[in-house]
């Protein structure tokens, strides 16, 4: 199966029966020239999920220390787990869509049914969507090395066009939790 990106031009030239034409070449070009700057930046995110997700689990109680009583959906330990858990899943399946350049994965396997799995478990949407807010801003810190602390030893370099491609799939998690 060819990469999303390249499949993506591949189905346009295939629509009107063309050959690859040079604007297709041109963008599958650009995703091929940066792709050491996505492995690095998939890299950056992969090695520091643990620390993105309880930081963004630990904003999102401070925020809300209901969540943490009795009643709240980080409460008892189990509950705390399965959300840790649940917040690396998501950062997992970003990681997929940022390797491939596409969202498709993650609205596939991820956003297609979790949001009804989290009104049916009585889970709260809004204190989800922060924690996302959360991840974003970090994982896009993360992948320009800007994060103070947690430098990794790498070549500098320009990863702003990969932290605001990583930003506008947290776009897409977002919104999948907000229309309902
Ligand atoms: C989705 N999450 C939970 C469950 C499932 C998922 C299926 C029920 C079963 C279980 O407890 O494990 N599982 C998860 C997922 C996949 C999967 C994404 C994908 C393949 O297989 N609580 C909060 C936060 C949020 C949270 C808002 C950010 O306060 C999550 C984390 N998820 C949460 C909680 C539960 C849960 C389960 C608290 C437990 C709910 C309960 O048992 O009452």
């Amino acid at each position: 199966m060819p990469n999303a990106v390249i499949q993506r031009e591949i189905d346009k030239a295939d629509v009107v029966g063309q050959f690859l034409g040079n604007d297709q070449l041109a963008l599958t070009s650009q995703f091929v020239a940066d792709g050491g700057k996505r492995l690095d930046a998939v890299n950056l995110i992969a090695n520091n999920a643990s620390f993105i997700v309880s930081d963004a689990v630990t904003t999102m109680v401070y925020d809300n220390a209901r969540l943490l009583e009795p009643g709240g959906n980080c409460y008892p330990a189990r509950r705390l787990a399965a959300c840790l858990r649940d917040g690396e899943i998501l950062l997992r399946y970003i990681c997929y869509a940022l390797i491939a350049g596409d969202a498709e994965i993650l609205r596939d396997r991820l956003l297609s049914t979790l949001p009804a799995t989290y009104a049916s478990l009585g889970v709260p949407s809004d204190a989800f969507v922060k924690a996302m807010e959360r991840m974003k801003v970090a994982s896009a810190a993360f992948i320009q090395n800007e994060v103070p602390m947690r430098k990794a030893e790498m070549r500098p370099g320009d990863c702003s066009n990969l932290a605001a491609e990583v930003a506008t799939y947290f776009d897409v998690a977002i919104a999948a939790f907000s229309n309902d």
